[in-house]
C-alpha cells in the first residue's frame, strides 16, 4: 500500500510524516532538491513543532523517502501551493502540472486526492487533466480502469499542525461516493477526528466558507471601529458591551487580517461567483483598506512633530507566531518608513532577530527591546497584541501619543 505525495510544503510533509506513522509506505515528491535531501537526511526544511522528530523517526525506518521524480503508487495525494495571482485570477499550474506528472504512472484502481485549497470544481478539473492524458482509463466506477478523485481539504493551524492533522475533524468530497469511502479509508488511519463524506464540489467551498466567515466577520468588527471613531465611541467598549447579548459575538477589530488563509481565500469564491458574492468581496475590501487608516491616522498625529520617532509594536501577522506572510502590520510599518523620510521608526519584534528585507538596511527603521522603543518614541503604535506587550509599564506611555490597534491597553 504505497502513498504519494506531491509537494512537501507546510501541510504535505506533515501529512506525508503522519501517513507513514501509521503504517504506510510514503514517497515524497517535491522539485526543490534541497527539500527532498533535508527529509531523506531526517531534516525539515521549515520550523513546526513536533514535526522534525517524527520525519527523523519514518525515514530511519524507511517508510518515508523523498525524490524529485514521480513514482509508482496505489494513492497520491497533491498538496501544491494554488496561488492568487491578483486581478481575481488562480493560479492552477501547479495542480496541473502535478496531474501531468501523475498520468503516465498510472495503472488503473489508483485514488487521487487533491489537498490543496481551492475554487469549486478544481478536482474535477484536476480529474480532466488526468483523464486526457490517459484516455484508456475512465472515472466511471466499477471497472479495473477505474480512477477516483477526491477532495480533503486540510484546516490545520500552524504551529499546531501535529496535534490538529490527527484530532480535527475532516471533510472528504468524492467525485464519486466510492472515491469518497477509499479517502475516508486512507484518512482513517491517521485521522482521529470524525470524517465526513461529501462530493468535491462541496468539499472544496466548505473550506473556503470557513476563512470567508471570519474574514466577513472580522470586516464587521474592522468598520464598526471606524465608525466609531468617528463618533468619539470606544469600539472595544461598545463590543464589550453588545456582546452581552446572548445572540451576538463580534470579533476583533485590529490594523487588517494577515496570514495565507483568510486573506487569501475569500477571493476564490468571489472568482468563482463574482456577481453573486458582494458581501464577501466587500468584507476582503473593508479589511485590506484598514491598514492605510491606521497609516493616515499616525501620519496626521506624526505631523506636529519636526522629527518624529515612531516605536512599532509587532510586525507578524497574529499575536505570539514570527511568520510575517501578508501582515498588515509589516505593510504598515513599511509605509511609515517610505512615507516619513525624517521620522525613525522603531520596530519592536520579540519573535524575529532580524528586520525583514523589505525594511532592513534602511536609515529610518531600527529593530529594537520594547523598552528602549518606548523610551525614545513620542508616538507609540500597538499593532500587535503579543503576550509580552501585554503586561507593560502603562505609566510609561502616559507623555505618548498612543494608538492602539488591539485595544490591549484600554
Ligand atoms: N484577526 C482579527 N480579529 C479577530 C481574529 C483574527 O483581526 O478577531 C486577524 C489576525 O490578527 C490575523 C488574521 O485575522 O491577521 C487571521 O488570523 P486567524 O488566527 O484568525 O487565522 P489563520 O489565518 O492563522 O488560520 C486560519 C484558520 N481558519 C479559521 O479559523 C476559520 C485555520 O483553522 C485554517 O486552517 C487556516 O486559516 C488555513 O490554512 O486556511
Amino acid at each position: 500500500n504505497t502513498v504519494c505525495v506531491v509537494g512537501l510544503g507546510y501541510i504535505g510533509l506533515p501529512t506525508a510524516a503522519v501517513l507513514a506513522q501509521a503504517g504506510k509506505t510514503v514517497v515524497g515528491v517535491d522539485v526543490e532538491q534541497t527539500t527532498v535531501d533535508a527529509i531523506n537526511d531526517g531534516r525539515v526544511p521549515f520550523a513546526e513543532e513536533g514535526l522534525e522528530a517524527v520525519v527523523a523517526g519514518v525515514v530511519a525506518q524507511g517508510r518515508l523517502s523523498a525524490g524529485t521524480v514521480m513514482p509508482r503508487a496505489d494513492a497520491y495525494i497533491v498538496a501544491v501551493p494554488t496561488p492568487f495571482r491578483g486581478d481575481r485570477a488562480i493560479d492552477l499550474s501547479y495542480i496541473e502540472s502535478a496531474a501531468e506528472s501523475i498520468a503516465p504512472r498510472l495503472e488503473g484502481g489508483e485514488l487521487i486526492v487533491l489537498e490543496s485549497t481551492s475554487p469549486p470544481g478544481t478536482t474535477e478539473h484536476m480529474a480532466g487533466v488526468l483523464l486526457r492524458a490517459r484516455p484508456d482509463l475512465t472515472d466511471a466506477p466499477g471497472s479495473p480502469a477505474s480512477l477516483h478523485f477526491a477532495h480533503a481539504p486540510e484546516r490545520v493551524l500552524p504551529g499546531r499542525i501535529m496535534i490538529e492533522m490527527v484530532d480535527n475533524d475532516r471533510i472528504i468530497g468524492g467525485t464519486t461516493p466510492e472515491a469518497a469511502e477509499l479517502t475516508r479509508d486512507l484518512y482513517a488511519s491517521f485521522c482521529h477526528g470524525e470524517l465526513l463524506l461529501t462530493d468535491a464540489r462541496t468539499a472544496e467551498m466548505a473550506k473556503l466558507t470557513e476563512n470567508a466567515f471570519r474574514d466577513v466577520n472580522i470586516a464587521f468588527a474592522n468598520e464598526l471601529s471606524i465608525i466609531a471613531e468617528r463618533q468619539g465611541i470606544d469600539v472595544w467598549e461598545l463590543i464589550e458591551l453588545a456582546n452581552h447579548h446572548p445572540r451576538v459575538n463580534i470579533l476583533k477589530p485590529g490594523p487588517g487580517v494577515g496570514g495565507h488563509c483568510i486573506a487569501v481565500d475569500p477571493w476564490f469564491i468571489v472568482a468563482a461567483e463574482p456577481e453573486a458574492s458582494r458581501l464577501i468581496a466587500t468584507a476582503r475590501e473593508v479589511n485590506d483598506a484598514k491598514p492605510d487608516h491606521v497609516l493616515r491616522k499616525v501620519l496626521e498625529r506624526a505631523d506636529r512633530f519636526k522629527k518624529p520617532t515612531v516605536a512599532a509594536l509587532g510586525i507578524s501577522f497574529k499575536p505570539d507566531i514570527d511568520d510575517l506572510r501578508e501582515s498588515p502590520s509589516k505593510e504598515i510599518c513599511i509605509a511609515l518608513a517610505d512615507q516619513l523620510p525624517d521620522a525613525v521608526v522603531l520596530v519592536v519584534e520579540p519573535n524575529i532577530d532580524q528586520l525583514p528585507s523589505e525594511l532592513d538596511g534602511r536609515d529610518n527603521v531600527e529593530l529594537t527591546e520594547m523598552d528602549d522603543a518606548v523610551s525614545r518614541a513620542d508616538i507609540v503604535l500597538l499593532l500587535v497584541d503579543h503576550t509580552p506587550f501585554k503586561n507593560f509599564d502603562r505609566d510609561r506611555l502616559r507623555e505618548k501619543v498612543l494608538i492602539d490597534t488591539r485595544g490591549l491597553w484600554r
